[in-house]
């Protein structure tokens, strides 16, 4: 479902970094309110599984630089010495995955274009692994009906619904435009999708947890939408 979004006025210079990463005067509604369930609802009411988002020549790309920037940090957050993706929840093989680990399950590329909620659009080619497939490498219980992301910046996450976050699109991408993910776009590890807007793609992974609930995140805590379909 297209959300109406309005144009930003003006674009940030390239290297400007704010604190404010999406800035909207919605009212707070809280996280599932009354609203936000139904309207939950009839998202995923709505939402097609396995239906591809279209896919974009090379000559869409948006080019290097012209990115708005949003972080919640006013730092560019970099990952910690060792680093490596927590692994958990209801699934059978919880632990930690180091880069190659997660180099070693099959790697899905594409290119797509990316909405904030902002109103911003931005094109580049994103690979990485399906989450799905790192479900099934750590067994995932079908009990687990929504998915968290948390990071290592300033305790970004958010938490999706099972049907969007394993769409054969929803990738935990470690690398764009063919080079290793950079550090202004979620470096080592962040996830990207065709479903979803902007602020439900958390950069800078630390933890997947497979979990029976929902639960919150950075801007939805903050009355943003939480469904926050495309
Ligand atoms: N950890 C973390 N993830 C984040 C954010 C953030 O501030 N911190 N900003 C979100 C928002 S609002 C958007 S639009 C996208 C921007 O991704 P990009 O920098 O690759 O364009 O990252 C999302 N993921
Ligand atoms: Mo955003």
């Amino acid at each position: 479902m297209r959300r109406l979004i309005t144009r930003r006025t003006a674009l940030l210079g390239a290297a400007a970094l704010t604190t404010s990463a999406c800035d909207s005067s919605r009212p707070r509604t809280g996280f599932l309110g009354s609203m936000e369930r139904f309207n939950a609802r009839v998202q995923s009411a709505l939402f097609d599984a396995e239906q591809l988002a279209p896919e974009l020549p090379p000559s869409e790309n948006t080019p290097p630089g012209a990115f708005p920037r949003y972080f919640v940090s006013d730092f560019m957050p970099l990952a910690p010495a060792g680093w490596a993706l927590q692994v958990g929840g209801l699934v059978q093989r919880p632990g930690v995955l180091s880069l190659d680990d997660l180099q070693r399950l099959p790697r899905t590329e594409y290119r797509i274009r990316h909405h904030c909620v902002e109103g911003w659009s931005a094109v580049a080619s994103w690979h990485g692994v399906k989450l799905r497939d790192l479900a099934e490498h750590v067994g995932a219980d079908p009990r687990a009906g929504f998915v968290e992301f948390r990071s290592f910046d300033s305790d970004y996450y958010s938490s999706w619904d099972r049907p969007s976050a394993f769409h054969p699109q929803t990738i935990l991408a470690y690398g764009m435009n063919g080079q290793p993910l950079p550090p202004e776009h979620g470096a080592p590890l962040r996830l990207y999708a065709a479903v979803k807007l902007g602020y439900k793609m958390v950069k800078y992974l630390t933890q997947v947890s497979f979990l029976p609930e929902p639960t919150g995140g950075y801007w939805e805590d903050r009355g943003y939408e939480w469904y926050a379909g495309v």
